[in-house]
């Protein structure tokens, strides 16, 4: 397949470039340093510092003997977007800086992924709504204008949803009125402003599908924890981004971090919170599965990507048995919850569709979890505690 990576420098992007890479597949990656640039601005700490996009696209070459093609650029622009479909692509880096063809598949994770980031204040808010809607709209046209055969797996939420008091179907739900029947996407109801430019984005690519047959699978993902890919493993400087911060941590990698440098765990108010958990590694195997069993044309495929269900509480406590066992002195503390967000509540979402076009999850086990005390371990000198809590409140 010829693959298309937006966003190909961030937690999920660089691994998934480098997973289809390594099964020989041609992929070229695309990315503007957001993240990077918003952790340098925010001055958020990472675990280690990372090569460039184009340092470590030429470090894999070295290593496998494999290309990825790397363009820097800011897909809200049109222009960038169009040119990775229309051949007039400028590559930062390549082995051989020819245009390859229209792609047969587009991984779409270009957004800026971070609730807190998305409620700092109305700056931050306003730069969350313009990058994700207009990048997903620009790539929308693109479809239209100049591929309407390729297939786009996007990395939607679960958080889309919220949390209802009803079970959360795989997208869609059934709804019978005065006596007749549709089917429509089931209600979305945000937490966060990011997560409310998602519901804006299933729109846009719901809109797509209607007017333009697109192919879209839009993968409603739960919080994401791991930091090792099969591929991340071949040299340390092939691992991705790593944040513990209270922006672009999740609540596992946050936890991990915490008890090794002795910070009491950030647990928001009750704990009772209760989201679908996958681990990095399945992420991959969601997209990939996803890519190989594409949407028809005029499809809106909805999965829901999580693997296994835990209340925050739990996973604190999972993190107190497995740092004890490491000799990690490790507490839990209730802190006021900075979030505006049930901290009781009924979940129950159904998510065996992925799991029935093949993937096999991978569970968060104690040894699974030992695992990353280890190789978080290796950094604890870099651990900064002043970024861990700093209270943003929505
Ligand atoms: N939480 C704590 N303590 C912390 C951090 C988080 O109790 O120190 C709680 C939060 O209040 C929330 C839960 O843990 O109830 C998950 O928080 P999170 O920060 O791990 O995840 P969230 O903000 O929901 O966002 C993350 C990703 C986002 C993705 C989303 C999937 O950053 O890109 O869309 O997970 S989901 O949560 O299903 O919407």
């Amino acid at each position: 397949m010829r693959i298309l990576i937006l966003g190909g420098d961030g937690y999920l992007g660089w691994p998934t470039a480098m997973y289809f890479s390594h099964r020989g597949h041609d992929v070229t990656v695309v990315d503007n340093y957001f993240r990077r640039n918003a952790c340098t601005e925010l001055d958020v700490g990472m675990l280690y510092p990372l090569p460039t996009l184009q340092e470590r696209a030429k470090i894999w070459h070295e290593l496998t003997g494999h290309e990825i093609k790397v363009v820097i650029g800011d897909l809200t622009d049109p222009e960038i977007m169009r040119s990775l479909f229309n051949g007039r692509v400028v590559y930062q880096w390549a082995v051989n800086p020819e245009f390859t063809g229209i792609p047969d598949t587009v991984m779409h994770y270009a957004e800026q992924p971070s609730a807190p980031y998305s409620l700092l204040n109305y700056k931050y808010a306003n730069i969350t709504l313009s990058n994700n809607l207009l990048v997903t709209n620009n790539l929308v046209f693109a479809l239209r204008d100049l591929a309407p055969e390729a297939h786009v797996v996007h990395i939607g939420t679960m958080g889309e949803y919220g949390t209802p008091n009803i079970d959360i179907e795989e997208g869609w739900l059934e709804i019978e009125h005065k006596g007749r029947k549709d089917k429509f996407l089931f209600p979305r109801q945000a937490g966060s402003l990011y997560h409310t430019t998602k519901i804006m984005d299933t729109d846009l690519m719901w809109f797509g599908v209607r007017m333009w047959n697109l192919r879209i699978t839009d993968l409603m993902q739960g919080p994401v924890y791991g930091i090792e890919t099969d591929e991340s493993v071949i040299d340390d400087r092939l691992k991705t981004i790593f944040n513990y911060d209270e922006i672009f941590g999740t609540v596992v990698n946050r936890f991990i971090t915490q008890a090794i440098v002795g910070y009491p765990l950030t647990v928001y108010g009750k704990g009772g919170q209760t989201r679908g958990y996958l681990n990095i590694k399945d992420t991959l195997q969601c997209v990939d599965k996803s890519a190989q069993t594409p949407a028809r044309p005029g499809e809106l495929r909805i999965f829901n990507q999580i693997m296994e269900t835990f209340s925050v509480l739990e996973l604190a406590e999972l993190t107190r048995t497995v740092g004890r066992k490491h000799g990690h002195e490790v507490h839990i503390k209730s802190i006021d919850n900075p979030r505006k967000e049930a901290e009781e509540h009924y979940y129950n979402p159904a998510y065996q569709g992925l799991q029935d076009i093949g993937v096999t999850p991978h569970f968060l086990t104690e040894e699974v979890m030992e695992g990353m005390f280890r190789v978080v371990g290796k950094y604890k000198d870099n651990i900064r505690k002043d970024v861990i809590f700093r209270g943003v409140k929505w």
